[in-house]
């Protein structure tokens, strides 16, 4: 393996004092492959739809430590028809866990904040207090890639379901390196973006559940939260979301829609 370069992109408009975030890119790259990257993501944050940026932030750093290699959390979608629905689909999915009730009324509240957060929060999984050390800004998994080959076969195994875009596939990528941090319990997500209303649970127990209506149209209101075990060490955590360098060489598989009962059924077996 060459040298290896984490490539961070983030594309932003200022409206008054406050800077709006309109689209970000990530990932791990050999030191050969900056150009096209570099152009790559260049391109994605000046055709966005949320519109033009008038700040775009492309950060190249050289990764001294030997990147982790994981497998990416297996993917499945919820079948699922209503946002009551889906919050009874959350609340099932995040009990099977051992997340509790009061944690997750804590979470629902943090994720349909209006203001969302740029960051994650992250929650006492039993008590649902926040323990992330800095509430705006919260936690920012970063430093994530796919190796070559995993990134094409996990582009293939998500056409074929139908779900192969940009949104889902870095989601997925995020999720399996939070997922693999064992003091991580859970994490649940809902995009910030209005106009996206798919979100997710994600869990070394159950993969990468996809949530449709997990939101109605329209709402700016989104965010994740990490579920921290008991003993969870705070710093260390943050340092291993935000510093450390994972990359996902594996891929695990990709199910179509199904039921509550078939995802969690399944580990029951
Ligand atoms: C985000 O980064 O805005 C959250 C994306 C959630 C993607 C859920 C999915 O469609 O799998």
């Amino acid at each position: 393996m060459g040298k290896m370069l984490s490539i961070r992109m983030r594309a932003s408009r200022q409206r008054g004092a406050e800077e709006v975030h309109i689209s970000g890119a990530e990932g791990i790259y050999e030191e050969g492959e900056l150009d096209r990257i570099a152009g790559k993501y260049l391109r994605r944050a000046t055709s966005h739809p949320k519109g033009e940026p008038d700040r775009i932030v492309l950060t190249v750093e050289r990764i001294r430590e030997r990147p982790r290699l994981i497998s990416s959390l297996p993917v499945a979608t919820l079948r699922c028809s209503s946002t009551e629905e889906a919050e009874g689909h959350i609340r099932a999915l995040l009990r099977e866990l051992g997340i509790s009730d009061r944690a997750a009324v804590s979470a629902f509240r943090v994720v349909r904040a209006q203001a969302a957060m740029r960051g994650a929060c992250l929650m006492d999984a039993a008590t649902g207090k926040r323990m992330e050390p800095d509430r705006k800004r919260g936690v920012r998994a970063s430093r994530i890639g796919t190796g070559r080959e995993a990134g094409r076969l996990l582009s293939s195994r998500l056409s074929h379901r139908g779900i192969c875009t940009d949104t889902v596939r870095e989601a997925i990528i995020l999720a399996s390196k939070v997922a693999f941090w064992k003091p991580v319990e859970a994490e649940l997500c809902i995009s910030d973006d209005s106009d996206y209303t798919t979100g997710y649970v994600a869990s070394r127990r159950f993969g990468y559940i996809r949530i449709p209506h997990i939101k109605g149209k329209g709402s700016h209101a989104g965010g994740r939260v990490f579920f921290l075990g008991p003993g969870a060490d705070i710093q260390k955590t943050v340092a291993y979301l935000e510093n450390a360098p994972v990359v996902i060489g594996r891929v695990s598989g990709c199910r179509g829609e199904c039921s509550l009962h078939e995802i969690i059924g399944d580990h029951h077996r």
